[in-house]
């Protein structure tokens, strides 16, 4: 996520404004999509003095050269993509700092699921002195994504004949801060939810994975399941990060680890000599735990969308087939 720069931290935190510990994670810049029903945006150094000289008095305890406001509107838009990517992506957190907040409850930020409903409405706070900075930001913790946020900076947008003041509230936008976007959907074999598969590599006799992340580069390696159990990709829980999971031949359980919560999930479902075939068939968006049977060329599928308490079965193929997975 993005970083505060120092002076707005220390200028919010001299206001006594408390901030969440996540709003100061990495400096990992990520791409976001910005939209207005105004006519664009401007990234202002001047404190928004060439729109209106009125200005240069109400923006002017911080980094003038991070002021940023829509034009034409007080309503912006945010949605979110991989970074470097155009892979459309959800975010656990997201806050924004505000200047110049007067009026009470015309400052707001909405928050949206991935379907477009609105789960959250808060609004920013006024200011408490002349130069004052607000914040408003939430970070989810239970697995809850955040497809896209609206915006509202005060009533009126920045504009040649509109003068802060008398109920009249200009407010711009200092900074951002946000989780790291994750793919909206699941991407085979990725491991990191940037939509990128990743190589990952099973090692039987330690029972260890080998991820080789795209987005970091980076190498991570996990103890997960037993010597002879067969490595499975899918995205269990549906957080757009593959999950570990093996199936177990010799008793015929599947264990997966939930890459959202650390916490795992174990159910007998086939038998030795099953081929595990895992996707989603019931289409909700998570793995669905399935099996080819050569023995009769019946698939046997466990359905995600009833957290694994139903299945179906049909035949296709016979024996002698191989199952493509
Ligand atoms: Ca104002
Ligand atoms: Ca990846
Ligand atoms: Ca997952
Ligand atoms: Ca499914």
């Amino acid at each position: 996520m993005t970083t505060l720069s120092p002076d707005i931290q220390s200028a919010l935190e001299g206001q006594g404004i408390e901030l969440p510990s996540w709003a100061f994670g990495n400096s990992g810049t990520r791409f976001r999509v910005f939209t207005t029903p105004g006519t664009g945006f401007r990234n202002d150094s001047l404190k928004f003095a060439e729109v209106n000289a009125e200005y240069a008095n109400e923006f002017g305890t911080f980094s003038p050269t991070k002021i940023f406001s829509p034009i034409g509107s007080n309503v912006m838009d945010v949605q979110f993509q991989v970074a470097g990517q155009p892979t459309p992506a959800q975010v656990t957190g997201f806050g924004a700092v505000f200047s110049d907040v007067d009026v009470a409850d015309a400052t707001k930020i909405e928050f949206f699921d991935a379907s477009g409903t609105r789960i959250l409405v808060i609004a920013a706070p006024a200011r408490s002195d002349a130069g004052g900075l607000s914040f408003v930001g939430v970070s989810y913790n239970s697995g809850e994504r955040i497809g896209s946020v609206r915006i509202v900076s005060g009533n009126r947008s920045p504009d040649t004949g509109v003068i802060d003041g008398a109920g009249i509230d200009v407010v711009v936008l200092d900074d951002f801060v946000y989780g790291e976007p994750r793919a909206a959907e699941f991407h085979s074999g990725d491991a990191d939810g940037d939509g990128v598969a990743d190589p990952r590599i099973f090692r039987p006799g330690s029972a260890t994975w080998y991820s080789l992340n795209s987005g970091s580069g980076a190498v991570s390696i996990n103890g997960f399941g037993a010597n002879g159990d067969i490595p499975i990709d899918g995205d269990f829980d549906g957080d757009s990060r593959a999950d570990l999971c093996v199936f177990r031949p010799s008793n015929g359980s599947w264990w997966f680890l939930r890459s959202a919560t650390g916490t795992v999930f174990v159910t007998v479902f086939g038998q030795n000599g099953d081929q595990p075939v895992a996707a989603d068939y019931d289409k909700d968006g998570r793995t669905d735990i399935a099996f080819w049977r050569p023995s009769n060329g019946n698939y046997y599928i466990l359905r995600s969308s009833t957290d694994f308490t139903s299945y179906y079965a049909f035949p296709f193929g016979q024996a002698g087939d191989i199952p493509v997975k």
